[in-house]
């Protein structure tokens, strides 16, 4: 179904050949014009003036980020003017962004994934979803998006790193592309990532240790202190879920963000929507497993915008190990 296809090929091409619907094609042409705004004034850094924090707080109570602010409202715009999009989900945004009562797709969204990092010239990313919109609830209704993510048409990120990739599936293999700024597009250059089975490397704030349950604790003690397995295994972690994720998907290994006992932690801090939902399914696409509780996060059936799920995912071999110590227990 997927055929073979040749390395540095334009991306919509690349597209048109997978078979992808031409309303989709412009309406991820639409986020990657968005993105390539952002591509630039973050390469801008202090010199585009957009470093530093706004006086506001999102929904999520969180600081804004000036950075944040301005891909929230970029991206905003942009699908607006599409009239393939129904309604809009934003990490930015409290509420659901009406867009146009026919248009086909709903799409939800974190402009700046990893915020923190934007002032220390770390890694950040866009991440993006794509749904049909549904027929039996309002256009605007926040019900659009009470749809679990095996029905996302098509999920990726934009990585803001020394080069900028964006990292896509249609439904189809997980590939990558790198933005060519000689002529300002994407070029194909991993035609399908492959995560693979087993790695030791393990992606985890451990600073978190003393708020997680008594289970994740004896699971983490076993792997620093008596696993075989974990005998020659390192810790990265980006505080950007998009580049940790990023880096499984290159070379392998687990990212996990459990629930923990802190206020607002109960059950996870990452947002299922425009979080995990997308990178659950590159990781899917590209051989990885991404579980929530034990369970597949794609089957959760999401009951608010903003909803919270704890996150493991990654290589197939430490994803299984976690959930058969944790929720075998
Ligand atoms: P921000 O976008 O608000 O910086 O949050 C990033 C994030 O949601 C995710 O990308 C990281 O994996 C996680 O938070 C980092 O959280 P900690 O700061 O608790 O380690």
């Amino acid at each position: 179904m997927y055929k073979p296809v040749s390395r540095m090929r334009r991306l919509i091409p690349v597209l048109k050949q997978d078979g992808v619907d031409t309303d989709l094609i412009m309406l991820v042409r639409t986020i990657l014009a968005a993105s390539k705004e952002i591509a630039f004034r973050v390469s801008q850094g202090e010199l585009a003036g957009i470093l530093g924090s706004t006086l506001n707080e999102n929904i999520q109570g969180e600081v804004q980020k000036k950075l944040d602010v301005l891909a929230n409202q970029l991206i905003k715009e942009m699908l607006l003017d599409d009239e393939s999009v129904r309604a809009i989900a934003s990490e930015e945004e409290e509420h659901v962004v009406a867009g146009h009562s026919t248009g086909r797709y709903i799409v939800a969204f974190d402009p700046l994934d990893g915020s923190s990092n934007i002032d220390v010239n770390g890694q950040i990313g866009t991440i993006f979803t794509v749904y049909p919109a549904r027929e039996d609830v309002a256009y605007d209704s926040c019900q659009q998006f009470h749809q679990p993510g095996i029905n996302q048409l098509c999920a990726g990120y934009i990585l803001y790193g020394p080069s900028s990739l964006l990292v896509l599936s249609t439904g189809g293999p997980t590939r990558c592309y790198t933005l060519d700024l000689t002529h300002g597009g994407y070029l194909l250059t991993k035609a399908q990532m492959n995560v693979p089975r087993d790695s030791c490397e393990f992606a985890i704030n451990m600073a978190n240790y003393r708020h997680w349950s008594r289970v994740t604790q004896a699971y983490f003690d076993q792997v620093l202190y008596a696993s075989e397995r974990f005998r020659h295994s390192s810790v990265r972690w980006n505080a950007a879920m998009v580049g940790d994720v990023h880096r499984v998907l290159s070379r392998g290994g687990i990212f996990l963000y459990p629930e923990d006992a802190r206020l607002g932690n109960e059950t996870g801090k990452l947002r299922l929507l425009y979080e995990a939902n997308p990178l659950s399914l590159l990781i899917e696409k590209a051989g990885g497993k991404a579980t929530s509780s034990g369970r597949r996060t794609l089957e959760i059936m999401p009951k608010d915008l903003h909803q919270r799920v704890p996150v493991v995912l990654g290589s197939v071999g430490p994803v299984d190990d976690f959930n058969s110590a944790v929720f075998s227990a």
